[in-house]
């Protein structure tokens, strides 16, 4: 049946008043898409993570209230994008709001935020980490970093990998369940100022690779501008590395827009000056098939 009406999608992230990452990120991207985003807020925070300090309200006890409150509204979502969750319990509710609220066609986007630069972020720990790969399970869309691709895979971080090794992790990852794994934030060992996304799709079997003219551990926030743009673009039916392209043509754009300014990068990218961009065709096609 013809239907014109506005997809929906849950968006499970915290709420962090300074810093663009998460819930303040995700709502303007994919309200630019053209979605509906239904906000699931995990934790208020003054602002993200890697500052010195901050407020933390965590949102375990609301989330089963928010779900029943939808539960009653019989509604259901036409994609779920899960990011920032503040602790193990959260990602048990978030697996069986997952198996509620999805329909046959929906897309699951998880991204199984842990850390970045080799480490955890404060306030994770190993238990977070073992509750992510069970999350991860359910999953058709994963976009770990590769800090927490090796969190995922139990593996010691190492910065040097070849294409046939990072191959291998992402065919071991969507053996764990997702159909599409995206690793971001690869760095490209003969050019420092470069980092490189790597993506498999188990349908069709291929494996993608884009190079980048950026450091995005530079601007927090960035994993969930990629994410967002990735996940917006799959919903229009774009293909995976169109939206790969899609998400790295954007990033570029915000990094471009913000280098002209005196600027902390802890607020990360200056994401109000390029928004308007996400309505344009794309630019460049950099993808290779690998
Ligand atoms: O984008 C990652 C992220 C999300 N939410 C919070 C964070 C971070 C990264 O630092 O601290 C609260």
């Amino acid at each position: 049946m013809y239907s014109n009406k506005v997809k929906k999608i849950a968006a499970v992230h915290d709420l962090s008043g300074m810093g663009r990452v998460s819930l303040t990120v995700v709502i303007p991207i994919l309200s630019t898409m053209g979605f509906q985003v239904c906000p699931l807020p995990t934790a208020v925070l003054s602002n993200h993570t890697q500052y010195p300090g901050f407020s933390f309200l965590d949102l375990t006890d609301e989330m089963p209230r928010v779900i029943e409150g939808w539960r009653k509204l019989g509604v259901r979502f036409d994609a779920i994008y899960t990011g920032y969750l503040g602790s193990p319990r959260q990602t048990r509710i978030v697996g069986d709001f997952i198996d509620e609220f999805r329909h046959d066609e929906s897309l699951v986007v998880v991204d199984p935020v842990l850390g970045d630069n080799s480490r955890l972020y404060s306030n994770f720990d190993m238990d977070m980490v073992t509750a992510m790969r069970t999350l991860m399970g359910k999953a058709d869309v994963i976009t770990p970093n590769l800090t927490e691709l090796f969190y995922l895979l139990d593996l010691p971080y190492k910065a040097d990998n070849t294409d046939e090794e990072l191959k291998g992790y992402l065919r071991r990852l969507s053996d764990a369940g997702p159909q599409i794994v995206i690793i971001t934030s690869v760095p490209v060992l003969e050019d420092p100022h470069k980092t490189s996304v790597y993506a498999y799709n188990r349908q069709g079997n291929r494996y993608w690779k884009i190079t980048c003219p950026y450091l995005p551990a530079h601007y927090p926030g960035t994993g969930d501008t990629f994410t967002s743009v990735v996940t917006g673009s799959l919903m229009q039916g774009d293909s995976l590395p169109v939206a790969l392209d899609r998400a790295a043509q954007f990033i570029l754009q915000g990094i471009r827009a913000t280098f002209g300014y005196e600027y902390d990068n802890r607020e990360g990218i200056l994401l109000e000056k390029v928004l308007h961009n996400l309505n344009l065709p794309i630019q460049m096609a950099s993808y290779e098939l690998i």
